[in-house]
């Protein structure tokens, strides 16, 4: 079968409620990805953050085919020998007390704000149903229909009514609105990207994370990072909050948590946050299973062996450097953060111009996806080095100047 041949199973067969680049990948390693023509390509979305280790991670593969062959499921009917290390290895990782086990980031953020509801009414008085989490425009924390009840995004919440209630949007990245909006008592927590992801790799203001964290304790407010996509070295640091050296009362993790081998996401918290949740309260069938758990411990363990925070530090600032040397008028801004990074078209939104970038990235062998009309992402695995790096930079520049009016 061809590339075609596999478009055409897709379109017949499954939803479409996609609009994916037509290549077909079957093999990956690394930074590279291959096509059923054996075509081969620099991967440079990772899965959305999800490879931040390289595709195929051979230590991530080994823990996952040695559980796979052991105990894969236990439900937490049960107890098993996987669990509890796993929650020390990760309370310890990242210095909370406690770690609840989901599997997709967008179960993170809903647990997130369970938490945060059930907080709310247990410690800080709020009358039974009064709660309110506060967002900010442009965010984006997954599909369901919590989530998209906290979008200003109608591509993700029209026609999907009635929405969540007790949610209301700020604008980013503005201390003021934020100091205004958290004085309301009912207000329990504040939910926010410290790099707003799908918004089109949006960098707040130096200071911001600060500042959130400041009016959270003035107000006595939940700070709940969402590090699903920023997190687990893709900025730079461990997590996008270490820049500013803010600690969340609310971490939620995923993607990369498992390097692109196993759906693994995790809420991080203090007691007097975690403990608000009772047994029978919260939880999934797979959260926190045997599998999950090695597999997570591995990635994470990658991070630390192969230094990805440095490397990713240190190649996000050459990749910047070089992109804004390019001098062409089609790029209206280069921004980004470690290795999480986006070109802005200089283009209408409506225009395909960023897509049909990315068509032509895509014929010269790398790939990458505009989200939001005219942004381009740019995030390779952090495993990437400074030569292919480098050659990366060339065809990219290469593809822009074939585009310059
Ligand atoms: C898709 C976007 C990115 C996320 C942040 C939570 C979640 C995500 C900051 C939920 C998920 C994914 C969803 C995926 C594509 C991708 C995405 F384009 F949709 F918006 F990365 F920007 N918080 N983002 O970015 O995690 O439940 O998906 O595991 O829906 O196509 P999830």
């Amino acid at each position: 079968m061809n590339t075609q041949d596999y478009l055409d199973l897709e379109l017949k067969y499954g939803a479409h409620n996609y609009h994916p680049l037509p290549v077909v990948l079957s093999r990956g390693e690394g930074v590279y990805v291959w096509d059923v023509e054996g075509k081969k390509y620099y991967d440079f979305l990772s899965a959305y953050s999800a490879v931040n280790q390289g595709h195929c991670h051979p230590k991530i593969i080994k823990a996952l085919n040695s559980q796979a062959s052991k105990l894969t499921l236990t439900s937490r009917a049960f107890h098993n020998d996987v669990l509890g290390p796993y929650e020390k290895f990760m309370t310890n990782f990242f210095g909370y007390d406690k770690v609840l086990p989901m599997n997709t980031g967008v179960e993170g953020g809903e647990t997130a704000n369970k938490l945060a509801r059930k907080w709310g009414y247990m410690r800080k008085g709020i009358p039974e149903n009064e709660a309110k989490i506060i967002f900010v425009n442009g965010n984006f924390w997954g599909r369901t229909l919590a989530a998209i009840s906290s979008s200003d995004d109608p591509s993700s919440y029209k026609g999907f009514g009635p929405y969540m209630p007790g949610y209301n949007l700020i604008p980013y990245n503005d201390l003021n609105i934020l100091e205004k909006t958290l004085k309301d008592p009912n207000v329990c927590a504040f939910m926010v990207e410290p790099i707003q992801g799908e918004a089109g790799v949006i960098v707040p203001d130096e200071g911001y994370l600060k500042g959130v964290r400041e009016i959270c304790n003035r107000y006595n407010v939940l700070f709940i990072a969402d590090e699903v996509q920023t997190g687990l070295a893709r900025t730079g640091k461990l997590l996008a909050c270490d820049h500013e050296g803010v600690k969340p009362d609310i971490l939620i993790l995923g993607k990369a948590l498992s390097g692109g081998v196993f759906p693994v996401s995790a809420v991080l918290a203090n007691d007097d946050v975690m403990l608000c949740i009772k047994p029978g309260e919260h939880g999934s069938t797979y959260g926190g299973n045997p599998l999950a758990c090695k597999v997570a411990i591995a990635a994470l363990n990658v991070i630390n062996e192969e230094n990805l925070c440095e490397n990713s530090q240190i190649l996000g600032e050459v990749f910047r450097k070089k992109l804004r040397n390019f001098s062409n008028p089609l790029i209206k801004e280069v921004r980004g953060k470690g290795l999480l990074n986006a070109i802005e078209v200089n283009d209408s939104s409506e225009s395909k111009t960023a897509w049909n970038i990315c068509m032509k990235l895509k014929e010269k062998g790398l790939l990458a996806k505009p989200t939001h009309g005219n942004i381009i992402r740019f995030a390779p695995p952090l495993v990437i080095d400074k030569k292919h790096l480098d050659i990366c930079v060339e065809l990219i520049k290469n593809v822009f100047e074939s585009f310059k009016k």
